[in-house]
């Protein structure tokens, strides 16, 4: 096993930071010190300690860390671990809106652009969870948003997700409007199964601005006017990257954490994990909804994803999973 290569004076501090995370070092008694000198901190050391601990706690051991060592923890996490156990904490050292404001950047940035990234992402994203992102996004790459998405994409795709970032989605309301249900389904229908072509404007529009709660009671007052349910609709009027952003649309809304664990399976259920995807979702949720993704997973599959996460990936970097993963139930 490796060491981690720190100093004695870094493992001092990150014994103090993280055996205490809210007190000051200062106050430590002495004889941690010679505790200290027995403990070797590896990279299962690292794991064990950040994954069971919260984004805030983490950033409590690193700003500790910074006043004590006089340097960065995060460069030095980068030094000492590399490959996906090094993707998985750096990312852990981010809060949820950096980590997601980053993982768009990073998917349209240079040539090409990820769409399965910029998708999910955008698409799965509570509105409050998006007003979020668009300020981190500013305050870490000085750009807006909503730009280098119309500067990614184009065509209605581009028009959808950039209504998406405009954050015009009501919220929810304590007062059931069923004229307005019945409205909203009958103009999805009208503006697509029912016509030559599919009037997008018209779906995007309505899945944009309209409350997650709303727009539930819309596809189940859909079916009586559509032979095929919405994500059918989908499948039939729209093609490419705008289907498959629209199908993230409704499957998020239908049920997001059943949406996540049904990405998680594809994207191990094949040999070799697809890693990027389970980081993605597994690191963006961890501080969100993982636990809820964690039941949909075993509900819909009769498998833990603990246990599918065991079968499927390996090494430090299924430890630092299983380790967000948490105690199976
Ligand atoms: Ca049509």
């Amino acid at each position: 096993m490796q060491i981690f290569p720190f100093s004695v004076l870094d493992m001092y501090i990150m014994y103090c930071t993280i055996f205490s995370p809210f007190s000051s070092c200062l106050t430590l008694k002495p004889y941690r010190v010679c505790l200290l000198s027995l403990l070797k901190l590896d990279e299962q050391t690292i794991i064990d300690v950040l994954t069971k601990r919260t984004y805030a706690q983490r950033r409590e051991i690193a700003f500790a860390y910074e006043r004590r060592a006089k340097k960065d923890m995060i460069s030095a996490l980068k030094g000492a671990l590399s490959g996906s156990l090094e993707t998985v904490i750096l990312g852990l050292m981010k809060s949820t809106a950096q980590y997601d404001a980053s993982e768009i950047r990073g998917s349209i940035k240079g040539l090409g652009t990820d769409e399965d990234t910029l998708i999910e992402i955008l698409c799965s994203r509570s509105n409050t969870e998006l007003k979020e992102i668009k300020n981190v996004y500013k305050e870490l790459f000085k750009k807006d948003l909503e730009k280098d998405v119309a500067g990614d994409t184009s065509g209605n795709f581009a028009k959808l997700l950039l209504a998406l970032v405009q954050t015009q989605r009501a919220e929810p309301s304590a007062v059931v409007d069923y004229e307005k249900i019945d409205q909203d389904a009958r103009a999805l229908y009208d503006a697509g199964v029912r016509i030559k072509g599919t009037d997008v404007a018209t779906w995007i529009s309505i899945m944009s601005e309209r409350s997650v709660p709303h727009l539930q009671k819309v596809f189940q007052r859909y079916k009586s006017y559509s032979p095929y349910d919405m994500q059918e609709s989908v499948m039939k009027e729209v093609k490419g990257d705008l289907q498959r952003s629209f199908l993230v649309l409704v499957q998020c809304f239908e049920n997001k954490q059943l949406f996540f664990a049904n990405r998680l399976h594809d994207a191990m259920k094949s040999k070799g994990a697809k890693e990027k995807m389970v980081t993605r979702i597994i690191v963006s949720r961890c501080e969100v909804d993982l636990k809820k993704i964690c039941s949909e997973f075993k509900a819909q599959y009769g498998q833990s994803l603990h246990k599918t996460v065991l079968e499927h990936t390996k090494g430090d970097y299924q430890k630092v999973l299983l380790g967000l993963l948490g105690q199976e139930e």
